[in-house]
This record gives structure tokens, C-alpha cells and sequence, in this order.
């Protein structure tokens, strides 16, 4: 069981898609309280240092530049076990293996283009959360 609180990135392509509102929509539906949101946009540096992680990987470089390449939506979501539950409602990594009915089946394009981010571990929403959010941005 996670804790309650996890972090999410609508990205670039499902922004440019016009989907931020049904995906908010599918969020709140299944249960989370949209605790923090904005629209905002990372530099290639600050998407590097987000998803440092990855660095070496083969898609590290393309993942980097696709996610500073336009406007994203960050929100902290909140609902008990919220990380657990959230990368179920998102699906799996590459749509094509996503179950029916998950964000991902639904909005994504592609692998690296999958439409939304979803924290990993309740250590990970908190880190990714402060990476976004300061506590007047928040409640
Ligand atoms: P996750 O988003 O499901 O947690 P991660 O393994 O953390 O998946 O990878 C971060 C992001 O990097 C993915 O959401 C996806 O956009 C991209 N990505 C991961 N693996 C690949 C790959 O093999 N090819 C292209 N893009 C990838
Ligand atoms: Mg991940």
C-alpha cells in the first residue's frame, strides 16, 4: 500500500491535443483531489535533471527534448494509495501493452509519447512534487 499523495506530468503531445480536460476528467473520476496543478514548460536542462535517473539510457535524449518541446501540466493528485493506484489508472508504459481502458490506451501515441507521468514510489511523488511545487502552490 502507498501513502496518499503521488505526482503527475500531462505532456507535451496530449497538451498540444487538446486532452488536459479529459484527462483531469479521468483523474478526478477514479477517485484523486487535484491538490496542486499548473500549466508550465521545462528547458532541456531542467527535463534532464527530472528524469536524471535515466541519464545514459538509449531514449534518454529523445525523452529530454520531447518533454521540453512544449507546454506540460503538473498536478500533485492525492487519494490513499495513490502511487499504486494512479500507475494503474495510467497503464503501461508503452500504450500498445496498456490495459483497455487506462490513460495511456487511450491518450498516448506512442512509447515515448505516452501522454502522462506517474511517480514510481511515494519517495519519488515527494521529490518530483518539491521539483514543481512550492508550498503556497499547494494545499
Ligand atoms: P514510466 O513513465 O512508465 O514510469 P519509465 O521507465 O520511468 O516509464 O520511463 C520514463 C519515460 O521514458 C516513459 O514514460 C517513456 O515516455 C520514455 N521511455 C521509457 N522507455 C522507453 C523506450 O524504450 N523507448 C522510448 N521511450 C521510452
Ligand atoms: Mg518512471
Amino acid at each position: 500500500m502507498s501513502g496518499n499523495q503521488t505526482f503527475t506530468i500531462i505532456k507535451p503531445v496530449a497538451v498540444k491535443n487538446n486532452y488536459i480536460g479529459p484527462i483531469l476528467k479521468m483523474i478526478n473520476e477514479a477517485g484523486y483531489t487535484i491538490k496542486a496543478l499548473k500549466i508550465t514548460h521545462l528547458t532541456k536542462n531542467k527535463a534532464m535533471e527530472f528524469y536524471n535517473v535515466h541519464a545514459g539510457k538509449p531514449f534518454f535524449e529523445d525523452l529530454t527534448s520531447f518533454m521540453s518541446s512544449g507546454h506540460i501540466v503538473a498536478a500533485i493528485l492525492e487519494k490513499e494509495n495513490a502511487v499504486d493506484d494512479f500507475r494503474k489508472l495510467i497503464g503501461a508504459t508503452d500504450p500498445a501493452k496498456a490495459e483497455e481502458g487506462t490513460i495511456r490506451k487511450i491518450y498516448a501515441e506512442s512509447m515515448s509519447h505516452n501522454a502522462v507521468h506517474g511517480s514510481d514510489s511515494d519517495e519519488n511523488a515527494v521529490i518530483e512534487s518539491d521539483f514543481f511545487f512550492s508550498k503556497m502552490e499547494r494545499y
